[in-house]
């Protein structure tokens, strides 16, 4: 894109409403602007990087098998009346009526719907199991919505729902996602740990909640070295393996990890002292299992194969889609501004024309913004060299091609690093081979 012609309204000034680095830097770099409580707008640069997160995450869900639908956001009132959870949820759910007076809600989560669409299509044991997931909206009316995306009041979710003939599949389903999660959060950039959380009502010692290291996070973690050590792209675990799963499982849960809520002194005491780590994170993910509590009562069964009603098993799997983006700004940014992991940068690289109007420099941006396609944000507007500079450190892009009227003269142009901040100089076909290659 050209900058000139985008709406990407950067902002010298801190906005006074943003408590955190990754609401300042998200007002700031134009990424997104607030309509009201809690809600926000995607402009082009938030909304891409929106995007590429969403496309990690379907990948690897993908990946283990787990389909992708798309589920409305609005639902009929009497789907949570045969849970139990339409009088339970509270205030947090957003009520609607429709012109026939029958009760709407916009859904904070989808275990009833997919639930029914189950019940609906699902009659025999060899239809099972089953892994469902989509990427959409939710509305959960939270009393003080703050820090930007991080709590908000609509917010995109990926929300997959596991549906196994006995427990001993369910665990499997559960593990199964669970490697997916690694991967995902690896792949975004981000140390992700899973921490043992509350499984509420339903007991048993499946439900982890993901977290991010961030200095800023909300809950206070204590975790062994070992988590940031693993690589979770190379290991060599196969999702569709159940021994393998159980390996992969064995090793996560013998490492230590827990918020200051759950944290076990004596556990913590037998962590090696030069393997523990302490910092503070924010939770971007959270898995349950909760066998029957939905199936049951809403009255899901399939055939078994000796004619006897199954009653199926159930997990649901949750990943923060646009509390991720503010997430990965709290673990990646600095003075200047955000810096994009490669993963999920809304654009690979800028081009930073210091002489706008001038031959040479703008024929090389031309050249170099031809080859790069979508993958660059051409900076052409007519302001002086520092005021572009500042942008791009503000927007974050892991690459800057910086093109002046003294290397231009020579046919060259410098290269910065985001991440590291190194400048080398370069011809223009070695700089684009460097952005397109990394
Ligand atoms: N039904 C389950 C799993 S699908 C569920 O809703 N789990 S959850 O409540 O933990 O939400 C899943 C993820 O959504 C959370 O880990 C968090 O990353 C994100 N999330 C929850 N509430 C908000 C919010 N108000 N604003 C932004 N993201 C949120």
């Amino acid at each position: 894109m050209r900058l000139t012609r985008s709406l990407i309204p950067t902002l010298k000034e801190t906005p006074a409403e943003a408590q955190i680095a990754s609401h300042r830097l998200m007002l700031r770099a134009g990424l997104v602007r607030q309509t009201a409580a809690g809600i926000y707008a995607w402009l082009p640069a938030g909304l891409r990087v929106l995007r590429n997160i969403g496309q990690v995450v379907r990948e690897e869900q993908d990946a283990i098998g787990c389909q992708e639908v798309l589920m409305p956001t609005l639902q009929p009132a009497d789907l949570w009346r045969q849970s139990g959870r339409y009088d339970a949820y509270g205030p947090e759910m957003l009520r609607v009526k429709d012109r026939h007076e029958r009760d709407l809600l916009y859904g904070p989560t989808n275990e009833e719907m997919i639930t029914d669409l189950l019940r609906q299509s699902v009659k025999s044991y060899r239809e099972l199991p089953q892994m469902l997931y989509h990427i959409q909206w939710k509305f959960r009316d939270e009393v003080r919505p703050r820090f930007g995306v991080m709590r908000g009041r609509e917010f995109l979710m990926k929300d997959a729902y596991s549906f196994d003939l006995d427990y001993a599949g369910a665990v499997l389903s559960y593990r199964r996602m669970m490697l997916a999660y690694m991967r995902t959060f690896q792949r975004l950039g981000v140390k992700a740990i899973p921490m043992v959380a509350d499984t509420g009502p339903i007991g048993g010692d499946l439900s982890h909640e993901f977290i991010i290291l961030a200095p800023t996070g909300e809950s206070g973690v204590f975790f062994d070295a070992g988590f940031e050590e693993i690589d979770w792209l190379a290991a060599d675990f196969d999702a569709s393996k159940p021994e393998d799963l159980e390996r992969f499982f064995t090793q996560m849960t013998s490492l230590y990890a827990a918020t200051d809520e759950k944290h076990d002194a004596a556990a913590w005491a037998k962590v090696p002292a030069d393997r523990r780590r302490e910092g503070r994170g924010i939770e971007v993910g959270h898995i349950f299992y909760f066998g029957r509590k939905y199936s049951e009562p809403m009255g899901l069964t399939v055939a078994g194969p000796d004619g006897a009603q199954i009653i199926p098993e159930m997990g649901s799997y949750g990943i923060g889609v646009s509390r991720l983006v503010g997430a990965v700004i709290e673990a990646s940014h600095d003075e200047a501004g955000i810096i994009w992991p490669d993963s999920i940068a809304p654009f690979r690289a800028a081009i930073l024309n210091l002489k706008q109007g001038d031959a040479t420099t703008g024929a090389i941006c031309e050249t170099l913004y031809a080859k790069l396609g979508a993958n660059a944000l051409y900076d052409d507007r007519d302001e002086r060299a520092g005021v572009k500079f500042n942008d791009a450190d503000l927007m974050g892009h892991p690459w800057q091609i910086v093109v002046g009227p003294r290397g231009a003269a020579n046919g060259k142009v410098e290269l910065k690093r985001r991440a590291g901040g190194e400048r080398v100089e370069l011809s223009v076909e070695d700089a684009l081979a460097r952005v397109l290659g990394a």
